[in-house]
């Protein structure tokens, strides 16, 4: 422990010295007139050597918060994000929304109107600073984060920039929010004292409460069909292990709801697919494992007599407004330490009929689950427009065990069979699109000796502002692999009308509105406009081959790449 002193000259150059003091390696940034100070205290540490946080610039907000997400899932550390003022911050709202729904830590920075009109340096200068500045800047999003402030001194920094990181990495972890107004950084600051390492720590996970525990084991173990639904164990990529060493250990079905993390290896004897529904009027009992929707109860639901155990850093979700699935106990704990001292006290209550009972059955079960999926990869592979699944089995085959897929939701996962942890992501459940190819930029920038390859629906791709995406990914040499499933429409606009409406108008309509996207663009030429790589393929039988020409323009060429993959709607 020990107090250090630094010379600087601005609270500006103070600042990104902290941050890269306590771990900050990168500082995502979409700049304006709020940044001078910072722009100024960059150009400075590239003079004098001083250590700060690497800038990387992104030409929209959402592309910063969607790299720095894409980075942080990945490290499971801590980016920053910096913004212009609140316009800036709007165009950050989605992407803040993503990582917050997905507990990834981001210290999401923004600047703010110079708040003097004259005397002060840094004080207004430019006509935008007075109808740039908001009563409530934060109030965009301070129902999103877990803390926001707004930096008022230079004297408060270390505190502020301590507690903002102590409460991003505090299970549940999220994103925080900092205000910075251009006075307070270009102001002068003699004499910089900080302690290294912080004072400040986050708070440790919490512990599974041990009666809890008990509870929950008698519960499953009671029962004689027990299932465990999840969505996000794998985010802690221990858990992954733990999770496939307690379900095979009690031979328990495991599904994955709209997953996005690996969270159970797909050869795993436990691994029952991806809906819990066809399991559900057999289930006498359920572990929900970081999962915030283990079934949609509006199409089905388990039993009512069936009983529920919730278990997660928020089991309870508690930053959604409503969520009422049954919740006979619910365990405050993370995935990767609970599950061994779920299984102990498992071991003293299991009926050890009743669990070896279970194999053959459960075996039987992914058999034919199994069977299905590769029937409908063989059933589809020859279909034009290309079916998802086709081309979703084509990746698979296609990447390296150790590649990265981010998917943007239109691959399917089914066909995949992904085994590693940490090798595949899924898109928020907020499901604000446009973050798949921004995430995946982060990913590579995480991992730079790893194949990213992002999945996008052409809607989600459009969403994600491919111009600015694919500068990015040239301007900061990120190789990328970009598979666009482009079925020409809003697909999931068409299933919810015919979902709501199967005999209605529009289900009769041959054109009905607001689901096809017509006239697109050509979305290999944009990539290839930013030096990339780009090709449409419409026949299935030349996808793979396809592939392996973007995968070698990735790996051996270090260009991005992009495969417009020319789709059916399903
Ligand atoms: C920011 C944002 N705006 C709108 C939506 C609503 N929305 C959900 S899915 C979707 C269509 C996505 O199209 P595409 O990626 O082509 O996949 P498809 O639905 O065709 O499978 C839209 C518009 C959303 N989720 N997020």
């Amino acid at each position: 422990m020990a107090r250090k002193e630094l010379a600087v000259d601005t609270v500006a150059e103070a600042y990104l010295a902290l941050l890269a003091e306590r771990g900050i390696e990168y500082l995502f940034a979409n700049a304006g007139t709020d940044f001078a100070p910072l722009v100024e205290a960059f150009a400075k540490s590239a003079r004098t050597g001083a250590p700060v946080p690497q800038p990387v610039l992104a030409t929209h907000e959402n592309l910063a918060l969607s790299m720095a997400h894409g980075w942080a899932m990945v490290t499971g550390r801590v980016p920053a994000v910096m913004v212009h003022v609140s316009v800036g911050t709007a165009n950050g709202v989605c992407g803040a929304l993503n990582a917050a729904r997905e507990n990834v830590p981001i210290l999401f920075t923004a600047g703010r109107s110079p708040l003097t009109e004259a005397g002060l340096a840094g004080a207004r200068d430019v006509y935008i600073h007075w109808a740039q500045e908001m009563f409530d800047q934060a109030g965009m999003l301070r129902e999103i984060v877990k803390w926001e402030y707004e930096l008022r001194n230079g004297q408060q920094l270390e505190t502020v920039i301590d507690r903002a990181l102590a409460v991003a990495t505090t299970q549940p972890r999220g994103p925080v929010y900092l205000s910075l107004p251009r006075e307070v950084l270009g102001a002068p600051l003699p004499g910089f004292f900080y302690d290294s390492p912080t004072r400040r720590v986050a708070a440790a996970a919490p512990g599974p409460d041990k009666g809890a525990i008990e509870e929950a084991a008698r519960i499953l173990a009671a029962a004689e069909n027990p299932l465990i639904v999840t969505a996000s164990a794998g985010r802690d990529p221990a858990a992954v292990a733990a999770l496939a060493e307690f379900a095979g250990r009690f031979t328990i079905p495991v599904v994955q709801h709209r997953p996005r993390h690996l969270c159970l290896p797909a050869d795993h004897p436990c691994h029952l697919g991806y809906d819990a529904g066809p399991w559900l009027d057999d289930t006498d009992a359920i572990l929900v494992l970081e999962c915030d929707v283990p079934w949609i109860p509006s199409l089905k639901a388990p039993r009512p007599e069936c009983r529920v155990v919730h278990l997660g850093a928020d089991p309870l979700f508690s930053r959604y407004p409503i969520r009422g699935f049954p919740c006979d106990l619910a365990v405050t704990g993370m995935a990767a330490a609970a599950l061994p001292e779920l299984a102990e006290s498992f071991e003293r209550h299991a009926r050890k009929n009743t669990v070896s009972d279970r194999g053959q059955h459960l075996a039987a079960q992914r058999e034919k689950l199994v069977a299905g999926w590769q029937k409908t990869r063989e059933s589809v592979a020859n279909m034009r427009p290309i079916h998802m699944a086709w081309a979703s089995a084509c990746i698979a085959r296609v990447k390296p065990e150790d590649a990265i897929v981010v998917n943007e939701y239109t691959l399917m996962t089914e066909h995949c069979g992904f085994d590693r942890p940490g090798s595949y992501f899924g898109s928020s459940t907020a499901s604000g699109l446009g973050w798949g190819g921004g995430a995946a930029l982060g990913a590579k920038l995480a991992a730079p000796d790893r194949l990213v390859i992002a999945v996008l629906g052409d809607g989600s791709h459009l969403f994600g502002n491919p111009v600015a995406l694919h500068h990015a990914a040239a301007v900061h040499k990120l190789p990328v692999l970009f598979v666009v499933m482009n079925n020409a429409m809003w697909g999931a606009v068409r299933r919810a009308t015919l979902g709501m409406y199967p005999q209605g108008e529009a289900a009769r309509s041959n054109k009905p509105p607001l689901i096809d996207l017509d006239e697109l663009p050509a979305f290999e030429q944009v990539c290839a406009a930013a030096g990339g790589y780009g090709e449409r393929v419409e026949d299935p039988a030349a996808l793979p081959a396809a592939l392996e020409r973007a995968v070698r323009a990735v790996t051996v060429e270090k260009r991005q790449a992009l495969l417009n993959v020319i789709c059916r709607g399903v």
